[in-house]
């Protein structure tokens, strides 16, 4: 038997669909259509509300999976790209605008993966409250392979820094 490989994906949805409504319906119809196609979800985290990051007005539902497949991370992505498709997202347009599906491949049980249009861990995942809070409540003890940070560190790191007042120095007060 081959050796199933373990990944983190995080799940954003700020448009409905027209056939599973609001955004968090999405994200649960999504797991659905991943099971089906042999990405077996192991665990799910509860979808959160997140202000857009970027240009769209939309409020997001933001989730994260962990799952079990054959596949390698190439192989994966391309899977969640079919599954946006599938979902009704359509490739071109603004800069993360608003979509009715993105799924993310944010950690792999095999460590880091670089080539042209996949980096893991995903590029972004260390400094996003809506990352890692799902993250973080799944698999809290994943060691993220670049920073030696678990998932838990990095998601309490997060909340520190966004707890700080921000420093004004004496000259920029007015
Ligand atoms: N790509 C490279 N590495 C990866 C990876 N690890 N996982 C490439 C997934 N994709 C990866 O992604 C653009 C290209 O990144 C892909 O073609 C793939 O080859 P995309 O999903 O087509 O487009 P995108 O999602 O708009 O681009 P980008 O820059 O990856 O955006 P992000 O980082 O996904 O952010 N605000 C809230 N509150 N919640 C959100 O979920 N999401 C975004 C999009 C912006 N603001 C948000 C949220
Ligand atoms: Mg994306």
């Amino acid at each position: 038997m081959s050796k199933l490989d373990r990944y983190l994906i995080v799940l954003g949805s700020n448009m409905r669909h027209h056939r599973f409504g609001p955004p968090e319906r999405v994200l649960a119809a999504a797991l659905d259509e991943l099971d089906k196609r042999g990405i077996k979800v192991k665990r799910s985290a509860r979808p959160i509300r997140s202000a857009p990051l970027g240009p769209s007005l939309r409020r997001y539902a933001n989730s994260a999976a962990l799952v079990r497949c054959k596949l390698d991370p190439a192989e994966l992505l391309a899977e969640l790209k079919s599954v946006e498709r599938a979902f009704g997202r359509r490739s071109g347009g603004q800069r993360w605008g608003s979509r009715v599906l993105d799924l993310d491949l944010v950690l792999w049980s095999g460590g880091a993966w670089s080539a042209p249009g996949l980096t893991v861990p995903h590029m972004a995942f260390r400094e996003r409250r809506f990352v890692l809070g799902p993250a973080a409540e799944i698999a809290g003890d994943w060691r993220d392979p670049l920073s030696g940070l678990t998932l838990r560190q990095l998601n309490r790191r997060r909340i520190r820094l966004e707890s700080q007042p921000i420093k004004t120095s004496n000259r920029s007060r007015r």
